[in-house]
C-alpha cells in the first residue's frame, strides 16, 4: 500500500532514501474509507512506536501578545482586538516554578512560546539561561521564537536545545490568505537553519482555518518532503478566537483531524505526531481514535499559550481508562 502512495520519481530509489510525497497521493490517502486508512495508520504506526506510549509535553507562554505578524488565527498579534495584554519576558524563577510543576505533573518535555516576529540577540541572552535551567531540571527543552537566524540556531543549540518548534501552518497555495507579514520561504528558512544547527525540528500545521482538503494535503506533503521530515509534528485544530479574523470560522469535524494524523503518522513514520490545540473541541473517543491513528504526544497541562487545554486530571483519567503509559522522548 506504501509504494502505492509514492510518486514515480522515488520508485528507483533504496529504501534508505525517504520517499517524497505528491499533493494528489496524498489527498487519495485523507480521503481513503476511514477503516482501511485508519488500519494503515496504526499497522505503521506500530512498525515504529510502542503504540501504548504517550510523550507529554507542556507550553508555557514565556512572552505574551504584543507581536506585530498579522497570523489570522492568533490571539497574540497586536493587530486584534483580542483582549491579550501584551506582557515581558518572565523570570528565570518563574519559568523554573512553570518547568518544575510540569515535571511533578509527568511532563517529559517542557516547551517555551514567545509572541515575537524574530527574536533579537540580546532576547536571546535572556532565553538562554532559561534553556539551560529547563536542562538542568532533567527536562527537555523545545522554544518557539519565530524566524531564527542561522547564527541565532547555533547559540540555542551552544544553550542545549532539543527542540525548535516554527510551523508552516498550511499549504503553500493557502497561506497568503492567513498571513502577510512574513512569507513560506522565510519559514523554510528558518527550518534549515535549525536543522543545520543539529536541533531536532518541531514542525506542523493548523487545520479548520478554511483551507480545502488539497491544501491539508499539501501541508502534509511540504512536511514530508523536507530535505529531513521533522521528529515532532504538532498537528493543531484552529482555536477560534474573539477578535481575531478567523474567530466566526466554522468548527471542523473531529473526523478531519483524526485523517489528518493518521496521514501524518504514514507519511512521517518516525515522527512524533502531537495531538495539538483543540483537543478541548474533541472528546474522549475523539481524541482515543486519534491515538489509534498515530498521535503518541499532546500538550498536556491546563494552559497552551494564551487559550485552555484539558485539566490534567482528566487527561491522567483518560490514559488510564484507555492503557496509555506516558514515556519520555528520545
Ligand atoms: N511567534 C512565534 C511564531 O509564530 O513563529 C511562536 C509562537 S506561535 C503562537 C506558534 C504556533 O501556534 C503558530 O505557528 C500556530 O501554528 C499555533 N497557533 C497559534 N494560534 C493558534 C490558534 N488560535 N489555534 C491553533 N493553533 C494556533
Ligand atoms: C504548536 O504547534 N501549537 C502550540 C505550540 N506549537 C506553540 C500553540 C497552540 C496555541 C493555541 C492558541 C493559544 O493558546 O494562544
Ligand atoms: Fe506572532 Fe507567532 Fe502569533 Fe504569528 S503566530 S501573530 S508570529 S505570536
Amino acid at each position: 500500500m506504501l509504494t502505492a502512495t509514492r510518486t514515480q520519481a522515488q520508485s528507483s530509489t533504496t529504501s534508505e532514501i525517504a520517499p517524497k510525497w505528491s499533493v494528489a497521493d496524498t489527498e487519495a490517502l485523507l480521503s481513503k474509507p476511514l477503516m482501511d486508512l485508519l488500519f494503515q495508520a496504526h499497522s505503521t504506526h506500530r512498525n515504529y512506536f510502542d503504540a501504548n506510549a504517550i510523550q507529554l509535553s507542556t507550553l508555557l507562554n514565556i512572552k505574551t501578545g504584543g507581536c506585530p505578524e498579522d497570523c489570522a488565527y492568533c490571539p497574540q498579534s497586536a493587530r486584534y482586538a483580542t483582549g491579550v495584554e501584551a506582557s515581558a519576558l518572565l523570570s528565570l524563577d518563574a519559568v523554573v516554578s512553570a518547568a518544575k510543576q510540569a515535571k511533578e505533573a509527568g511532563a517529559s518535555r517542557f516547551c517555551m512560546g514567545a509572541a515575537w516576529r524574530a527574536p533579537k540577540d540580546r532576547d536571546l541572552d535572556r532565553v538562554v539561561p532559561l534553556i539551560e535551567a529547563v536542562k538542568d531540571l532533567g527536562l527537555e527543552s523545545c522554544v518557539t521564537l519565530g524566524m531564527l537566524r542561522p547564527a541565532q540556531a547555533q547559540r540555542l543549540k551552544r544553550a542545549g536545545l532539543d527542540y525548535y518548534n516554527h510551523n508552516l501552518d498550511t499549504s503553500p497555495e493557502f497561506y497568503g490568505e492567513i498571513i502577510s507579514t512574513r512569507t513560506y520561504q522565510d519559514r523554510l528558512d528558518t527550518l534549515a537553519a535549525v536543522r543545520a544547527a543539529n536541533i531536532n525540528v518541531c514542525c506542523g500545521g493548523i487545520i479548520g482555518l478554511g483551507e480545502s482538503t488539497t491544501d491539508r494535503a499539501a501541508l502534509l506533503c511540504e512536511l514530508a518532503n523536507l530535505p529531513e521530515p521533522p521528529e515532532s509534528v504538532p498537528i493543531n485544530m484552529l482555536v477560534r478566537v474573539e477578535g481575531t479574523p478567523l474567530a466566526n470560522q466554522g468548527q471542523i469535524d473531529s473526523f478531519d483531524m483524526i485523517r489528518t494524523v493518521a496521514t501524518a503518522r504514514i507519511m512521517m513514520p518516525r515522527a512524533y505526531v502531537r495531538l495539538s490545540a483543540g483537543r478541548q473541541s474533541m472528546n474522549d473517543e475523539a481524541q482515543a481514535l486519534c491515538f489509534f491513528a498515530g498521535a503518541n504526544s499532546i500538550f498536556y497541562g491546563e494552559q497552551l499559550l494564551t487559550t485552555s487545554n484539558p485539566l490534567t486530571e482528566h487527561d491522567r483519567q483518560l490514559f488510564s481508562k484507555i492503557g496509555l503509559e506516558p514515556s519520555s522522548a528520545h
